[in-house]
């Protein structure tokens, strides 16, 4: 009995119309959306540059300030224009290492503070005793703006003096989204110079921070042009 030859030719192609449909459908979509995307009609990250206007980081220090633009350059004022939508991302130099925190502090002793001169080391042993009593928060402020952050730095302490395991530098406690950073964002509507104060957190003046509380004053370090 003779074999069959074999079918030589191929079998005609399988047709899946439903699935071709589908995946017609599924590319016009993506197609759609990378051109919202790229027309500025949708963003892609809700959190991004429009939500939070012009950035800046204060890092409030026993007993003082230091701010930085985006870029972490540091800055004398934060400068922006009027109707200018601004974030500031509170950073408490406590949130960082012993060293760095030090090396803040160590402005306050450069400066002298509270009838204490310049250079004098009883700075530093107030600042140690502050932190020992547990004055380790500050309250941001600034005048003639809606600003109040209270910072949370002690569940990153744990009670310790100093925090284990610090970042030593600002830009990397900022990358690691640190839950010690606050932010606080606010439209500038209000022209002139403003000062950026820790709160007194009782009503006899007194502060968070401790000894040195009354001298955290950054004068006109808000300037909101026309
Ligand atoms: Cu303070």
């Amino acid at each position: 009995m003779p074999r069959r030859a074999p079918d030589i030719a191929a079998p005609p192609p399988r047709r899946l119309p439903a699935l071709t449909a589908a995946a017609t459908l599924a590319l016009a979509g993506i197609t759609a959306l990378v051109l919202l995307i790229f027309l500025g009609k949708i963003s892609p990250a809700p959190e991004g540059p429009r939500a939070e206007g012009t950035v800046f980081y204060v890092v409030p220090y026993h007993y003082g300030f230091a701010f930085y633009d985006r870029d972490f350059r540091e800055v004398e004022a934060m400068e922006v224009r009027e109707g200018e939508l601004v974030t500031l991302y509170i950073v408490p130099a406590l949130a960082l290492s012993e060293e760095a925190f030090l090396a803040y502090t160590r402005r306050t002793q450069g400066q002298g503070i509270r009838g204490l001169e310049a250079g004098d080391p009883r700075i530093i042993e107030k600042v140690v005793e502050d932190l020992d009593l547990g004055n380790v928060e500050h309250i941001i402020g600034i005048s003639g703006y809606p600003v109040y952050v209270t910072t949370d730095v002690a569940s990153a302490l744990g009670g310790r003096r100093f925090r284990v395991g610090a970042p030593g530098t600002l830009a990397e406690v900022v990358r690691a989204r640190d839950p010690t950073i606050k932010p606080v964002t606010f439209t500038a509507k209000k022209v002139g110079a403003f000062d950026v104060i820790c709160m007194d957190s009782g009503i006899d003046g007194a502060g968070t921070c401790g000894w040195g509380h009354a001298s955290m004053v950054a004068g006109g370090a808000l300037v909101v042009r026309r």
